[in-house]
């Protein structure tokens, strides 16, 4: 019998798949409510504290990204020897036929997979994105499709243990998820798995931690940024891993680079808004760490004479010493918004504003500035429901200026 662990988005489709194909199966979660259990066909559950009775009987586990190898429930099911796979295991066990893309990288992921969907679809492909951008892979509909693009979190290539990739590219290495993985060099570990189940390896050859593996490196394509859509940089990557995969697809690069041209960019990820009185608008709701935000005011630095930076949320366990130093140097006034802006108020000493009711937030811009970046280094869970509403209530804001 089959046991899917973990009742979020993954477990409900995962779910919802076996339902359909008539398999035994059950489902637990250690929260006693998850709130995703009102989307559950019909089946038995084990919901709160993990117990080793709920693997009596099970053959086969199939668990969520987010529940750690830590977990208890994960150390019964080793020492019982079950095997755990991913929902994506699953999925590519039927449709082996079928080309699978894998993504990865600290940064740019799902701007890489939604580049690559977007230019594989304009080239006439049946293509489509997947995994930790948000779609979980099984609730696909897999006869529609040739091609699946997959963005892989590490979490998710730590469980997953059949898939063979026909492609694979991680972007950068960067340190994150310490929580999890404890050390810099368990993460990277993580992240080179993608290589090891990847028939064709792309390497970017400016990646520390990657660059001596054998495989494609980035074709060298002068990427002219001007010409395309996405702001920054850093997505000069982003963009070469996507040129060079379509390379092995036997694409023509300048064909590529003429869709890539189209791509306005994803959604809340320094997404240009609109022009108001001559200032441009920018939605970063995304950036929920510092990290980000550095990567936003860099990106937009040398563009604008005065970025004003609306920042703040819930604040994470980490160093913003760098982001206050970049502030200082590239900002010229910051308004701070929810429970984090005593905080930011007392470490910065440019012009700042504390916007106490979020919808009054564009009340007080410096009248000289000619951007404003809604970047907030933090996590959106103080007054939003996640990074996504909380760049929807911008764009309203900024369209009924
Ligand atoms: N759970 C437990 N016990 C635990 C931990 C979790 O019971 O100790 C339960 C939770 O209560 C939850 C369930 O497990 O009900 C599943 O949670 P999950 O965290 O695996 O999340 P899903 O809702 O299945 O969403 C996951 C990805 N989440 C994580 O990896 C944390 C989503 O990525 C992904 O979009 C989705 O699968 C579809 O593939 C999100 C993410 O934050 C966007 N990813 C991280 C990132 O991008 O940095 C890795
Ligand atoms: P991920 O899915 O890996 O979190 P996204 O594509 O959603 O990445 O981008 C999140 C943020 O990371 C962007 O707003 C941008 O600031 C930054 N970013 C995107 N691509 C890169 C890259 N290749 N290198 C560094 N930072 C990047």
């Amino acid at each position: 019998v089959n046991l899917i662990l973990g009742c979020g988005v993954t477990g409900v489709s995962v779910a919802n798949y076996f339902a359909k194909h008539h398999k035994s199966f059950s489902i637990a979660d250690s929260r006693k409510h998850p709130p995703l259990a009102k989307h559950l066909p019909e089946c038995q559950t084990f919901f709160g504290r993990w117990k080793r009775s709920i693997l009596e009987h099970i053959s086969r586990i199939i668990i969520s990204p987010g529940i750690a190898p830590t977990e208890d429930i994960v150390q019964w099911a080793i020492e019982k020897n079950i095997p755990i796979i991913s929902d994506i295991d699953l999925f590519y066990q039927e449709n082996l036929h079928k080309t699978f893309i894998g993504i990865t990288g600290s940064n740019g992921k799902s701007t890489t997979t939604k580049l690559l969907e977007f230019v594989l679809q304009k080239l006439g492909n049946k293509a489509i994105a997947c995994g930790n951008i948000g779609l979980p892979i099984l609730d696909i509909d897999s006869k529609k499709y040739d091609i699946f693009v997959v963005e892989l979190s590490s979490y998710q290539l730590d469980y997953s243990n059949l898939l063979q990739l026909d492609y694979g590219v991680v972007l950068n290495i960067t340190p994150d998820h310490l929580e999890r993985y404890q050390t810099f060099e368990n993460y990277i570990q993580s992240k080179l798995k993608l290589y090891t189940i990847s028939k064709t390896k792309i390497i970017n050859p400016a990646c520390e931690q990657t660059k001596h593996i054998i495989g494609q490196p980035f074709i060298p394509f002068a990427v002219d940024m001007h010409a395309t859509k996405l702001v920054g940089r850093h997505n000069i990557e982003n963009i070469l891993a996507v040129l060079t995969i379509c390379k092995q697809l036997t694409y023509d690069s300048n064909k590529v680079f003429d869709s890539i041209c189209d791509f306005t960019g994803l959604e809340h990820r320094l997404e240009f808004v609109r022009n108001v009185g001559g200032r441009d608008y920018y939605n970063d709701s995304k950036a929920t760490n510092a990290h980000s935000t550095i990567t936003a005011i860099k990106a937009l630095q040398h563009t604008y004479s005065s970025i004003v930076l609306i920042l703040g949320g819930r604040k994470k366990t980490e160093d913003y010493s760098q982001l206050i130093t970049l502030i200082q140097q590239s900002i010229t006034q910051v308004v701070l918004i929810g429970e984090s802006a005593q905080f930011f108020a007392s470490k910065i000493s440019i012009p700042t504003v504390i916007s106490v009711d979020v919808n009054m937030m564009l009340h007080s811009i410096d009248i000289n500035s000619d951007c404003v970046l809604f970047s907030p280094a933090c996590a959106s869970f103080d007054m939003f429901e996640n990074f996504e509403q909380r760049g929807n209530v911008f764009k309203t804001l900024v369209n009924t200026l």
